[in-house]
């Protein structure tokens, strides 16, 4: 609004030397993420589309999309016209595709693990592609095909068969070149043109077109996450999440050695996301003129950037916190678990074994966010909300699970028999321990 255009973009600040406990905690959380009555607003929608497959996503792609199609899935050969990109944005695409899958690949768990455990007693684990995978990638405020390289990449290189993209279409139908580029390079095996809620329960679910998949993974808004949620828990769909998402963050430690427009770039990168993304300044002693030539170059850099509207309502949100120490600024950092990092910090390598909570870390003044959140070879796709505590971004095993197998000599078994017999015996389990005993009299 022209109103308050002329008001400065800044953010709110705080010291964590004289703040409460409470203040503390609250400086901590993030937005209530209402999953509850989020599911609720979503349960209707995957119930129609569970029930009514294609015509209930048709319908709700009309209305949520306004688009009219008569088809819900684009399948391969895709044609040369749905994906034709300029000259730079194909190289620039083709060269981050090369980065991802380098790192990606080197990531694959190829290797059987063996273990013997006794003589004659041998454990060991390899790792299967899960066989199909459904991949949103939002459309919405950005059109995202870095998501498209972030999840296709892990899918193609983990050895998934199946890959299902799902986007929501622009309203002539269509799915952006892009999009159909990366799609064609990771070799997915359909498109659904759908969105939020509809196309996770189609994937979730199959429809009469709609190939079912195994797990569903990406970002997405609210309703996109809920419906994850709630796919994952229903145990007719039999289907797994990569992790629950929330609005994208960042975490940016600075002291002296900081240059304030980087400092100041790095927090606007990601206050574009959203008016709801989280931007955090954890300024490490930094004398007043610092703090304040970081606070104009973000006011500048914005009033020049495109998404400005959006970055003065996430940026009036996001907070500086004042810390007086590298440790304490890193002790708060872990605590916040930030999907972001970023340290722009003298002999920032140094730092970053003190690092317990993050999903990605970014190391010195010249690792701008913008490079892992595209190109760089790490994934984007990372946990928020706090979730870095417990999860990892995903990676090329998010693709894959485990499976374990034994073999074990009658040698083995004349060894490890009895040990087993004993605990069937006290856990009052005599089958168990039949199985065992009926051998070792065999032998
Ligand atoms: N920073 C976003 C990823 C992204 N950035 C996509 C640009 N495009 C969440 O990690
Ligand atoms: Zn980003």
């Amino acid at each position: 609004a022209p109103a308050d255009a002329d008001a400065p973009i800044r953010m709110r600040s705080s010291d964590l030397s004289t703040i409460s406990r409470e203040e503390r905690a609250a400086l901590l959380r993030r937005p209530v993420l209402k999953s509850d009555e989020m599911i609720a607003k979503v349960k209707p929608i995957v119930s129609e589309v569970r029930q009514r497959g294609d015509t209930a996503l048709l319908e709700l792609t009309a209305k949520f999309d306004k688009a009219q199609m008569s088809s819900t899935c684009i399948f391969p050969p895709y044609s040369k016209s749905s994906m034709e990109l300029s000259a730079d944005i194909k190289d620039a695409i083709d060269k981050a595709y090369a980065n991802i899958k380098k790192f990606h690949a080197a990531q694959s768990d190829g290797s059987t693990l063996k273990v013997e455990t006794m003589p004659g007693v041998v454990c060991s684990r390899f790792a299967r592609p899960i066989a199909r995978v459904g991949l949103y990638i939002p459309g919405g405020t950005a059109i995202l095909p870095s998501t498209a390289l972030m999840l296709g990449i892990p899918a193609q290189v983990a050895g998934c068969k199946e890959i299902v993209f799902a986007t929501p279409p622009r309203p002539d139908g269509s799915i952006t070149p892009e999009v159909m580029y990366v799609a064609q390079l990771v070799g997915a095996s359909a498109v659904l043109k759908a969105g939020g809620a509809q196309a996770v329960a189609a994937m979730a679910y199959g429809t009469e077109t709609v190939p079912k998949v195994d797990k569903v993974f990406g970002p997405g808004n609210q309703w996109v996450t809920a419906a994850k949620m709630l796919v994952q828990n229903d145990t007719d769909a039999l289907v797994s999440i990569d992790m629950p998402a929330g609005p994208s963050e960042v975490l940016v430690i600075a002291d002296h050695t900081a240059n304030p427009a980087f400092v100041a770039a790095d927090l606007l990168s990601q206050a574009e996301h959203g008016v709801d993304s989280q931007v955090v300044l954890v300024a490490v002693n930094l004398p007043e003129d610092h703090l304040n030539a970081i606070e104009n170059e973000v006011d500048k850099q914005a009033r020049a950037l495109p998404r400005v509207d959006i970055m003065r309502q996430s940026v009036a949100k996001s907070i500086i916190v004042r810390a007086s120490s590298v440790e304490e600024a890193i002790a708060f950092s872990n605590d916040y678990a930030p999907e972001h990092l970023i340290m722009h910090l003298e002999d920032a390598g140094q730092q970053v074994k003190l690092i317990d909570n993050a999903g990605s870390v970014f190391v010195g003044p010249y690792t701008p966010e913008s490079c892992g959140d595209y190109a760089s070879g790490t994934n984007h796709t990372l946990p928020t909300n706090g979730y870095a505590r417990q999860f990892s971004g995903v990676n090329t095993l998010s693709f894959q699970k485990h499976i374990t197998s034994q073999e074990i000599t009658s040698d083995g078994l004349k060894v490890l028999g009895p040990v087993v017999a004993t605990l069937a015996d006290c856990e009052g389990l005599g089958a168990h321990a039949n199985a065992v005993r009926i051998r070792l009299r065999a032998m």
